[in-house]
């Protein structure tokens, strides 16, 4: 790992480290790092931290801090494109809870990386969730993504619904996350496949929701789908979810378990496309057919939601 990519992860994992420590929620914009804006000011002090953000109430909705003078800034809201630079400065958004990276996206995030979502609500606790906020236009959510295979997705059912590896590296976060985002019936789903020669290709559907436990995590996908993967999504839509330990799919033998599938996914009986197969195998077959064959032509594979 280089170590530009190191400071970026790290950065990226202190994205949201202070929504315990306080009576109140803060989320820290990283676009605004060693920026200071000069509108709206409520105040100005020197004081701990801690005082800062307590101090941020009523008509305030940013404060801005710098570590070293101790000083504080409480604004009443953030004007990021008219901010000046000067070192040291870091600001944080005020009880801001971002359901989300649309939310994020909408409230001027546009840094593509981790962050803490609230799918859940405020009394929940925060779900780690790759933000990729360029592609059309930005605000996507990652559901799945994979680079190196360093993460097994070969699991049981338990491990789908909960979600499983690291959203800073490789993840698949979790049915039930999935279902939260999705519920509402109004999200686009972003498919991608980067091939070993370095093309990414992709597949983006209007429509893309999955269903409850209950209801086995069932597929629904609608068009319009644009892109240049090409995959004509019956096949997977209207699909129950499996897992070598539950078998929901319309074969009579279980797909997840089958020597050339070896992972969960919106099996049909079996598949025409199949993102989580075993990776750099030869046994995994139809990544995303008829565009992918082979998952050892598989560099990375991202699948991202997006509310309308
Ligand atoms: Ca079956």
């Amino acid at each position: 790992m280089s170590y530009l990519w190191a400071v970026v992860l790290i950065a990226a994992y202190f994205t949201v480290p202070l929504t315990a420590m306080f009576s109140r929620r803060y989320v820290r914009n990283m676009d605004c790092d060693d920026k200071k804006s000069e509108h709206d000011i409520l105040g100005e002090y020197y004081i701990s931290f801690k005082d800062c953000a307590e101090k941020c109430r009523g008509d305030c909705g940013v404060f801005g801090y710098k570590e070293g003078l101790k000083k504080c800034r409480l604004h009443r809201k953030l004007h990021k494109s008219s901010a000046t630079d000067e070192e040291g400065w870091k600001y944080f958004f005020h009880d801001f809870l971002p359901r989300d990276c649309k939310d994020l996206h909408d409230n001027d995030y546009t840094y593509t990386g981790v962050y803490d979502i609230y799918p859940f609500g405020v009394s929940s606790i925060p779900v780690k969730v790759f933000c990729d906020m360029t592609t059309i236009g930005g605000g996507w959510t990652a559901i799945q993504k994979r680079m190196d295979g360093y993460v097994n997705f070969d699991r049981n059912w338990i491990d789908y619904k909960n979600g499983f590896g690291s959203s800073e590296a490789e993840v698949w976060i979790g049915h039930d996350v999935i279902h939260q985002l999705t519920k509402e019936n109004t999200s686009s789903l972003y498919v991608t496949i980067t091939l070993q020669n370095g093309t990414t290709l992709y597949e983006m559907y209007d429509g893309f929701s999955v269903s409850d436990e209950a209801g086995k995590y069932q597929l629904f996908l609608a068009g319009p789908a644009t892109g240049t993967l090409g995959y004509p999504y019956h096949d997977l839509s209207g699909m129950y979810f499996s897992t070598h330990d539950r078998d929901n799919d319309r074969s009579s033998s279980n797909c997840a378990a089958l020597s050339n599938r070896r992972g969960g996914w919106w099996f049909n009986a079996c598949h025409r496309a199949f993102l989580n197969g075993v990776w750099s195998s030869e046994s995994w077959h139809w990544p995303w057919d008829p565009t992918v064959t082979s998952g050892t032509s598989v560099k990375g594979t991202t699948m991202m939601v997006r509310r309308h």
